[in-house]
């Protein structure tokens, strides 16, 4: 559809409709139609596509299972500070099945649940929160007196597909935690399929609901990438578009918390931050819908990569994070001396890598963050009046 289609959808009723139910005004609709149009990557028209879709079509049934977890994943959409954004959720789809949401309980919700799922054979979408125990014949989590793993394969034989929200859904998240006692698995290492996941502990709601939208409008879900997860979520990583990166850039890091470089908003690298190895849209998106720095990083603690297998949970909070792209950011910050030896040498590695020297410059780059370091205990050791005949090279 051409942009001017969007402004033809301002005069339709069906619209004004959608708009009333949401409890939005026409142009407050359109507006968030064309963002989730952006957040998805998608090309121009798309938006009307989507306003048009929510208006008018029938909305997705979705049978939503809770294995092992703590239900934070389900707490993020709902207690949005915006309350928006649960609306649209709980508008964009007819849930028909959720254990935590329904007032229903016992025999009344299983029997929701398999009318839901009879009445909607190989339409609905199944949404799994938690992972899966696999242990001892996955007696660690029991509903209605079916293990997880015999829940989750009723329920995925006819659904039109399946989405693992969260980490513990996506690769096992906080309870597959060494020494994994019950044996907590993926959805997908379960139903032996690969399936669509929305890895964070908890994800961002708007993830899910760019997702759903996708399939709501187009028929599919979005594309993906070899963890199965939406590549227009999951292809960058944090370290690239984070708020602090000219820092890193310069070799301005935070190295205690409270320290007067933390306090200044510089690079959490240090600390532990695992933004570098980590496939998040965190920084862009960010969480809570009250403006902007509200992520992790943004609030002043390092990233914990709660988004990616072998990072969050499993590497210790204060390990350095590997460098996975080297690449600086398109706004490389002045140099300035008096920030200290760090700043130069950080940045010296920086301007190596825009020299395209890829691998070396890679290399450097990590060297000089360790040389970056090095400098630092230097000048600390001048400030404690203690000799050091130690030279720092690039
Ligand atoms: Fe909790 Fe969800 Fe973490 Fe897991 O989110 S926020 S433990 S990813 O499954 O409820
Ligand atoms: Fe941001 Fe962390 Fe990268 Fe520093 S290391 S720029 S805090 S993502
Ligand atoms: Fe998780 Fe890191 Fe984002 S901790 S929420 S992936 S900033």
């Amino acid at each position: 559809m051409a942009k001017q289609d969007l402004m033809l959808l301002e005069s339709d009723e069906r619209i004004d409709a959608a708009a009333t139910r949401l409890s939005m005004t026409r142009r407050e609709f359109l507006q968030f139609c064309a963002v989730l149009a952006t957040t998805l990557g998608l090309p121009q028209g798309a938006d009307a596509a989507i306003a048009e879709a929510v208006a008018t079509k029938r909305r997705p049934s979705v049978i939503w299972l809770h294995f092992q977890e703590c239900t934070g994943c389900t707490e993020s959409l709902l207690r949005a500070e915006h309350p928006t954004l649960e609306k649209l959720i709980l508008d964009v789809i007819s849930l028909d099945y959720h254990e935590t949401l329904f007032a229903a309980a016992g025999h009344q919700i299983e029997a929701a649940r398999l009318q839901a799922m009879s009445e909607n054979k190989g339409k609905y979408l199944l949404v799994i929160e938690g992972a899966i125990p696999t242990k001892d014949g996955g007696i660690y989590c029991k509903i209605g007196g079916k293990t997880a793993i015999e829940l989750a394969k009723e329920c995925a034989a006819d659904a039109a597909a399946v989405i693992a929200i969260g980490s513990c859904a996506s690769w096992g998240g906080m309870p597959s935690t060494d020494p994994n006692p019950t044996g907590a698995s993926s959805v997908s290492q379960v139903l032996g399929k690969p399936v669509v996941t929305i890895p964070g502990c908890p994800p961002n709601p708007y993830n899910f609901l760019s997702s759903v939208v996708n399939y709501l409008t187009f028929g599919s879900l979005p594309a993906v990438d070899h963890l199965g997860r939406p590549k227009f979520a999951y292809s960058r990583l944090i370290h690239e578009n984070c708020e602090r990166r000219a820092h890193f850039d310069a070799g301005r890091f935070a190295l205690e918390f409270g320290d007067d470089a933390h306090r200044h908003g510089f690079c959490l690298y240090k600390l532990g931050c695992k933004g570098p190895e980590t496939y998040a849209n965190c920084p862009t998106i960010q969480f809570g819908d009250i403006g902007a720095g509200t992520w992790p990083v943004g609030c002043g603690h390092p990233c914990i990569g709660c988004t990616e297998q072998g990072i969050g949970f499993t590497k210790p909070i204060h390990a350095l994070a590997k460098m996975k792209n080297i690449q600086p950011g398109v706004f490389l910050p002045g140099v300035v001396e008096q920030k200290g030896m760090g700043a130069t040498l950080g940045s010296a590695a920086v301007l190596a890598a825009v020299a395209g020297v890829a691998i070396g410059a890679g290399a450097k780059l990590t060297r000089n963050l360790g040389l970056s370091h090095k400098a630092e205990e230097m000048e600390k050791a001048k400030k404690a009046g203690k000799p050091s005949n130690e030279s720092a090279e690039v």
